[in-house]
């Protein structure tokens, strides 16, 4: 036993003093190791630290530990990933031992152009209906590209290898699905919920909802010139034809079809979308103050639904404002009449102020493509009314047509019978007027669904392979592709400018995940369009052109007969380059519509005020003006030049929007 210090001795602070029990003496009780005697030692040796001793020791525990729990945060992340990284690395594809999802798959190669439409999952029988209608907001993508590569420099190989590792279950499905061009899948059991007739609650515009929040994306040269284009044309309208169907620019007057201010309508989502506030309140007042349906007129059901109904649904989602929802809801409900028929398909006319409808006086045939390029339109507005009626008379026209025969692989004839409700003059297959925007609705519905559709993909999917068996041809001496024209079993060399539209809706397909071939096929047609343009004397193309199938000393690919070289200054050839530069990036598509703008303005540009539409783009020194701006110049042709010369792909993001026929973006809905 032995003492460190005189007990008696005055205390010192510059020492530690440590007294030993008698039990903790060496000797006494041997070395005591136990919990308690070390938590004791421990406490004792505390106590007799000095005050200052104690504060030190504190101070730098608490600062040991700030510091780990800051270590610990920052590392947390990394470390976590990590961690996951290693599981990763370490997952197999289950049944096949060993191989590890590191190594990405191979897609089978696309589909070639005959392939079996048996195929394609999308043409299998549709599941039942599991819920409502969808809802509008973003789009529900089943292969959505990151942002990087919305626009790829070299649109990729179709059987480029997968970026992504492949999901554990993705193998077989792939076999069945549809290839898209950048070599993504369609899933078969993505596409399958058709939309419920169900149609409850309103739904809000689409401005209301939040749209993506970033820095304006500047205005390029040439989308002011666009801009001064349209404020030329619309200077000519408001001064001599405002609330009236079209401006005659050459006489400073108007035309008149429906009397419903048509040019005025079909500009205004144009209006918005280049900025132009002031134009737009102006026309926004016209429409508040003056613009009546109560009106003793027939108006063509088609074309009302596609730029008045089409307009102002569009015009809506824009800018929020409920009155051109009201005018829509007028509008639509002034059209129904037309639906009463035998056969439930509609009737080309309508009075809207008596609320009768009739077949034209010689016929009572319709249009195939007039009564199944209506549905866009009015299914928005039972969305967004909640209305179920409109949706279900034009659904109800698509199913009657799915189900119709005298097809040929696809392709319909141009009239149907509103009595019987059967396809009339049988035989005749074009992808021009009277039939084309048929094929851009089947796409373009499926899209606007969700992608749940599944007889619309089909009959899609169907009719371009029946345009590639029946319609496509080469021409002679650049070897362009065109789609020609069907009569009885022979080919016909024809191709209306109209069919101009039909690289834009491929791409749009091809984008959406349908087969890479359709994006080769939409790339080979709109070199073809542009060559409609470039290969004649204005720059401009005629109405139609017949191609050579053979080569003849000094021709070009492209014929005009006399009675086809007018232009009425259409949008088809601007729209399809506007949706190949989207979903391509190449300059190309802009530099062509660059090179129109300009022969536009040469040819089509009426010094004093407005554009019109010309008889003759043979001849540039007299291109013969006609003296009528049609109201699709400014709906259409200027839109759609303004998109494509815009690096914004958020002006009017195609994920989120679907134009209809008359280039009014409508809302893609979401499923329920
Ligand atoms: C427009 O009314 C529409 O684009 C329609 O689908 C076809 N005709 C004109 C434009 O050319």
């Amino acid at each position: 036993m032995y003492s460190a210090g005189a007990a008696a001795s005055p205390p010192r602070r510059d020492f530690i003093s440590v007294t030993l029990s008698p039990e903790e003496a060496v000797g006494t009780g041997g070395y005591n190791n136990s919990k308690a005697w070390r938590r004791r030692s421990c406490w004792r040796k505390w106590k007799q630290l000095s005050r200052l001793q104690r504060s030190v020791i504190l101070f730098l525990f608490t600062f040991l530990v700030v510091c780990g729990v800051i270590s610990y945060t920052s590392l947390g992340e990394p470390w976590k990933s990590l961690t996951n990284k290693s599981l990763d690395d370490q997952r197999t594809e289950p049944g096949i031992p060993g191989l590890k999802l590191a190594n990405p798959a191979v897609l089978p190669a696309p589909k070639k152009a005959d392939a079996n439409l048996g195929d394609y999952p999308e043409l299998s029988p549709q599941k039942p209906p599991r819920a409502p209608h969808g809802r509008r907001g973003p789009p529900n993508l089943q292969i959505r590209p990151p942002r990087r590569d919305v626009r790829p420099k070299n649109p990729p190989d179709s059987s480029r290898v997968v970026e992504e590792p492949v999901q554990a279950d993705k193998e077989e499905k792939t076999e069945k699905s549809v290839i898209s061009w950048r070599g993504a899948v369609i899933e078969p059991d993505q596409s399958t919920e058709p939309p419920s007739s169900k149609i409850k609650e309103p739904e809000k515009p689409s401005s209301v909802e939040a749209e993506d929040q970033k820095e304006p994306v500047p205005i390029t040269d040439r989308q002011l010139a666009v801009v001064e284009a349209f404020r030329h044309a619309w200077k000519g309208y408001r001064d001599f034809a405002w609330g009236h169907d079209e401006l005659k620019p050459l006489s400073k007057s108007y035309s008149e079809w429906f009397g419903l201010g048509l040019t005025l309508i079909d500009a205004l989502d144009t209006m918005w979308i280049l900025g132009l506030k002031e134009e737009f309140e102006e026309a926004r007042n016209w429409v508040a103050n003056n613009l009546v349906f109560d009106k003793n007129v027939d108006v063509n059901l088609f074309e009302s639904t596609i730029r008045i109904l089409g307009g102002l649904l569009s015009t809506y989602h824009l800018s929020g404002d409920s009155l051109f929802l009201e005018k829509a809801k007028d509008i639509g409900n002034r059209l129904m009449p037309a639906f009463k028929t035998p056969s439930k398909i509609p009737y080309s006319d309508v009075n809207i102020g008596r609320g009768t409808a009739h077949p034209p006086r010689w016929t009572s045939d319709s249009t195939v493509a007039e009564v199944t390029s209506i549905q866009l339109e009015f299914r928005e507005l039972s969305r967004l009314t909640g209305e179920e009626k409109f949706q279900k008379a034009v659904d109800e026209v698509m199913k009657h047509v799915h189900s119709l025969s005298g097809k040929n692989d696809g392709l319909v004839p141009m009239f149907i019978n509103t009595n019987s409700g059967q396809f009339t003059h049988l035989g005749v297959y074009t992808l021009g007027a009277r039939a084309d925007s048929y094929y851009e609705y089947l796409l373009k519905q499926w899209i606007q669904g969700g992608k749940k559709e599944n007889e619309l993909l089909e009959d899609y999917m169907r009719a371009i392979e029946g345009v590639k068996k029946h319609l496509l041809q080469r021409s002679q001496p650049k070897k362009l592709t065109f789609v020609g024209e069907l009569a009885h079993g022979h080919f016909s060399a024809k191709m209306d400018h109209l069919v101009c539209f039909l690289p834009g809706t491929l791409a749009l397909g091809a984008h959406n995940g349908l087969t890479a071939d359709h994006m080769k096929l939409a790339e080979a047609l709109i070199e073809t369009c542009y060559q409609m343009y470039a290969q004649v004397e204005t720059g401009l193309s005629p109405e139609i052109v017949h191609f050579n199938l053979h080569a003849q000393k000094g021709h070009k690919d492209v014929e005009i007969k006399p009675a086809d070289r007018h232009n009425l200054l259409r949008p088809e050839t601007v729209e399809s380059l506007f949706y190949m530069y989207r979903f391509t990036g190449d300059k190309k598509y802009q530099d062509w519509g660059w090179e129109i703008l300009q022969n536009f303005n040469k040819y089509t540009r009426v010094p004093t005020v407005g554009y019109t539409s010309i008889n003759n783009v043979q001849n540039p020194s007299n291109p013969e003006p006609r003296d009528k701006m049609e109201s699709f110049f400014l709906g259409e042709t200027l839109k759609y030049m303004f998109l494509l010369f815009s690096d914004d792909i958020d002006l009017i993001n195609l994920d989120k929007y679907v134009f209809n026929t008359e280039a009014h973006p409508l809302p893609i809905w979401v499923p329920a």
